[in-house]
């Protein structure tokens, strides 16, 4: 690592970067990332939580990278090691989280797309991972559905509902995937 150039990092996002959305890294990607770790710090960021950013980039992921920051940054590893993670959980408190989780079925319930499927809400530390689809749909469905939403602004339509709704929890959402969208802790707070 003496070659390696002091203060400077480069940071990759992983799906749509490192990796199709949802898929593997290919072997050419895993070995590009691991010559260019031999000449400058190198960060992973992704907004997907650890355990699937292992399946996509490996399982020893937090030893093959500098940095790994998954939930958007939400939990973070150096060298391999914690060192910080964000609580939904705990800054939201379990009434409002359950209000929150309950609004949102609600709404999933009355809400008419073409096919539904499973899991619609994921629990994360720092966030929720919200689907309208469901997120064990399989690819197909997940492709058809991103194009529906192109043209039906499901996504964008429920996140300016929940944030008017919610406007009081300091929460921050972002569509940033195919079929869903993160909740998370507000980064204007502390
Ligand atoms: O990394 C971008 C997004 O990837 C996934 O989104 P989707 O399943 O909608 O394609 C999720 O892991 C999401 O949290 C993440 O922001």
């Amino acid at each position: 690592m003496a070659l390696r150039k002091p203060g400077l990092i480069a940071l990759f996002d992983v799906d749509g970067t490192l990796t199709a959305p949802r898929k593997g890294a290919t072997p050419q990607m895993l070995e590009f990332m691991k010559e260019l770790r031999k000449v400058v710090t190198v960060g992973v960021v992704g907004g997907s939580d650890l355990s699937k950013i292992s399946e996509q980039l490996g399982r020893t992921v937090i030893d093959d990278y500098d940095y790994v920051f998954s939930e958007n940054g939400l939990v973070a590893h150096q060298d391999g090691k914690l060192i910080g993670m964000q609580s939904l959980k705990l800054f939201l408190g379990e009434e409002k989280l359950k209000e929150f989780i309950n609004f949102t079925l609600h709404y999933f319930a009355d809400l008419d797309i073409p096919i539904k499927r499973g899991t619609f809400i994921e629990f994360r530390n720092g966030m929720l991972n919200v689907s309208p689809i469901g997120r064990n749909c399989s690819q197909e469905e997940r492709d058809e559905f991103e194009k529906y939403d192109k043209v039906h602004n499901i996504r964008p339509k429920m996140v300016s509902v929940l944030r008017e709704k919610f406007a009081h929890l300091n929460l921050t959402f972002s569509i940033g995937g195919q079929i869903s969208f993160d909740v998370s802790i507000s980064s204007r707070l502390g």
